[in-house]
């Protein structure tokens, strides 16, 4: 970020800068316009301190305890769970605001119809109105980070200035946060300023008893002069500004600019038992699993075979020289779901969780433990749940209160999974043979797909619809469309972002190189009993293995109106008993459903017209065409 672009940060605020003094500059930071930023941020929003964050675990530790003391955050017992933590959200603040979360970019067109949009002018005013003095008896945390390895050609810098010592804690966790950022920045370099309060100014003397939060809650996103501001939530997507507001909404128009692509994709390498590995990228919605997939274990019947987690959650992705596409993680930490995961689910995840975590929203166990639902197949006679009650089986039976939130969530160091890939912090990222895109859909899309080229593969990734997780607030279990799992999550034009995956593809194709393969599936398919017919998880490894042969061109299938599917004997069953007609239940396709399904893709197809590339709408009558015949 350059000076003159740190200007329009800046809310003209200046009415009692602090003193350079109070700001408590570290020496080693030497970037004038970061210090004139702070400063200028410190005076709108009046903290009583000013902590620059090192990232030490010292720091960490000391944060943590200040929590615990305050009773914001519980200490776990460590002899169950060393230096873990517990926090409990106010019970309004446990997910995403997507009605509150807004892009503001200078034309209403450039947002799109799928964001909310409003004048950056207006939107300042406003901000400036709701941060003055925000920060009145609280700390503001100089939070520095990495999105991706430090110095790597693929990551980029954020400063977040946050009253929130949760969210310094977090995004040590998430991120590569403290002192080596600010050797990266030098005096001038570019980095993404990101402001988050909670919105609870504190009188003299008050401290927090409970979560604070404000129901007022702006999260917006300035995306020509790059900046994130975040007001009145202290719930991960909301206020962890590193991961979905940075590292997907700015990034995305980022890479639209500079011709790369941020995506909300887990990226997992496979390797075959003859040692050949490739790297897959997949796009699913919040909630639907993808912490599971990046971490798969391979069933029965795929001996030797052996799943690697680089990613769970979000991929940047830049052409090489050579015309691939390498991928890296911006992530340094997982903040998952905990509900459902278990032994049987995801043995990888819980691994991961066995220290150094900060739950949020769970249930505590009488012995100083975390339990949620799904993690044993009985619960605990006892616990205190995600409010901060008592609560038993029985009792839950009759009011069926949940122990933990349906989107109570885990923050792990992604060091501490079994299955990090070797090449998890490589600078350089990996090559991406394939792409997934997967939504979740009881009924209509069959369990996978592979698009004939890219551009029916774009189709299929921006028709993609899901039914509605607890990870938004709002409704759950409606379908909704969802193209890429990037509607919440894209910071410009929808239509923009269609053209720009599909321009990149033709750019890389010019070049020679072999395009990764798209695939679409749906691992969530019920029978007439509304119970889920394919068994998912480990399983879900025999779908990987056909797409892995498709891309060493052993692999066969049939063509089908959407793709090219494969036949039941074209998968590998071993050690596990699937019938050809459970099969056929999750890999049929009705054309009545689907000419109903086309039906809502030209309602979204309507909704985005103004821009839409119209190589989708070719690909649109080529499907219908197919469908009749
Ligand atoms: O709340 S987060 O956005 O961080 C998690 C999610 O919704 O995927
Ligand atoms: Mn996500």
């Amino acid at each position: 970020m350059t000076q003159a672009n740190l200007g329009a940060a800046a809310l003209n605020a200046a009415s009692s800068i602090p003193a350079a003094a109070s700001l408590h500059v570290p020496s080693y930071v030497r970037h004038r316009g970061l210090i004139d930023w702070v400063t200028r941020i410190a005076a709108l929003t009046e903290p009583d301190n000013i902590v620059w964050c090192d990232g030490s675990q010292e720091e960490y530790d000391r944060f943590c305890e200040q929590m615990v003391a305050q009773g914001t955050m519980k200490r776990l017992n460590p002899a169950k769970r060393p230096n873990s933590f517990l926090a409990l959200s106010d019970p309004s603040d446990v997910a995403r605001v997507e009605d509150r979360t807004f892009i503001c970019s200078e034309k209403r067109e450039d947002a799109g119809p799928t964001n909310h949009w409003v004048d950056p002018a207006e939107m300042r005013g406003t901000l400036e109105g709701l941060f003055r003095g925000s920060m009145r008896g609280r700390t503001l945390y100089v939070v520095p980070f990495s999105m991706g390895p430090l110095g790597s050609p693929i990551a980029h810098i954020g400063v977040e200035l946050s009253d929130s010592p949760y969210v310094a804690v977090n995004m040590r966790i998430m991120t590569r946060m403290g002192r080596k950022v600010f050797d990266v920045l030098g005096e001038d370099g570019e980095f993404v300023p990101c402001v988050h309060s909670v919105g609870k100014p504190l009188a003299a003397g008050e401290t927090d008893v409970a979560w604070p939060c404000n129901p007022t809650k702006y999260i917006v996103h300035f995306p020509e002069t790059r900046e994130i501001w975040s007001f009145g939530s202290g719930y991960g997507g909301n206020a962890l500004l590193g991961k979905k507001c940075f590292a997907l909404r700015i990034a995305s128009t980022m890479g639209r600019d500079e011709g790369w692509l941020a995506e909300h994709m887990l990226i997992l390498g496979v390797t075959s038992p003859e040692g050949r590995k490739y790297h897959v990228a997949a796009a699913f919605p919040s909630a639907c699993g993808k912490t599971n997939f990046a971490m798969l274990i391979p069933p029965k019947g795929f001996n030797g075979w052996r799943v690697t987690t680089i990613g769970d959650d979000i991929a940047w992705i830049k052409p090489g020289k050579d015309g691939r596409l390498y991928a890296i993680n911006p992530e340094a930490g997982y903040f998952g779901v905990a509900p459902g995961t278990s032994e049987k689910t995801n043995p990888n995840a819980l691994a991961t969780l066995g220290k150094n975590v900060i739950f949020t929203n769970v249930a505590l166990t009488d012995d100083g433990d975390v339990w949620w639902e799904g993690l044993t197949a009985t619960p605990p006679a006892h616990l205190i749940d995600w409010q901060g009650q008592d609560w038993t089986p029985e009792r839950a039976k009759e009011t069926g209160r949940k122990a933990a939130h349906p989107n109570s969530r885990f923050t792990a160091p992604a060091a501490q999974c079994p299955s990090i890939d070797a090449d998890w912090e490589n600078p350089a990222g990996v090559a991406i043979d394939a792409f997934i895109f997967g939504g979740r859909r009881s009924t209509t899309v069959p369990l996978v797909t592979e698009a004939r080229d890219w551009t029916e593969g774009v189709y299929m990734a921006a028709t993609m619809g899901s039914e509605t997780t607890a990870a938004a607030a709002g409704q759950q279990g409606v379908v909704r469309r969802d193209p890429f799992a990037m509607l919440p999550f894209c910071g410009f034009n929808m239509s923009d972002y269609f053209q720009h995956w599909l321009s990149l593809g033709e750019k890389l194709a010019a070049s020679g190189a072999k395009l990764p393969k798209i695939y679409c599936v749906n691992w969530f398919r019920k029978d007439a009993d509304g119970r889920f017919v394919w068994p998912g998880f480990g399983e879900n490894m025999r779908v990987l293995g056909w797409m892995l042969s498709r891309i060493e061109g052993k692999g066969q299938g049939v063509e089908n109106a959407f793709g090219v599917t494969p036949r039941y004997e074209d998968l590998n069953w071993e050690g596990v008993s699937f019938t050809p007609a459970q099969f056929e239940q999750v890999t049929s396709m009705d054309p009545k459903a689907w000419r109903e399904e086309l039906a809502l893709h030209d309602a979204l197809f309507d909704t985005l017209r103004d821009r839409l590339p119209k190589a989708l709408l070719g690909v649109r009558a080529k499907i219908e065409k197919r469908l009749a015949d």
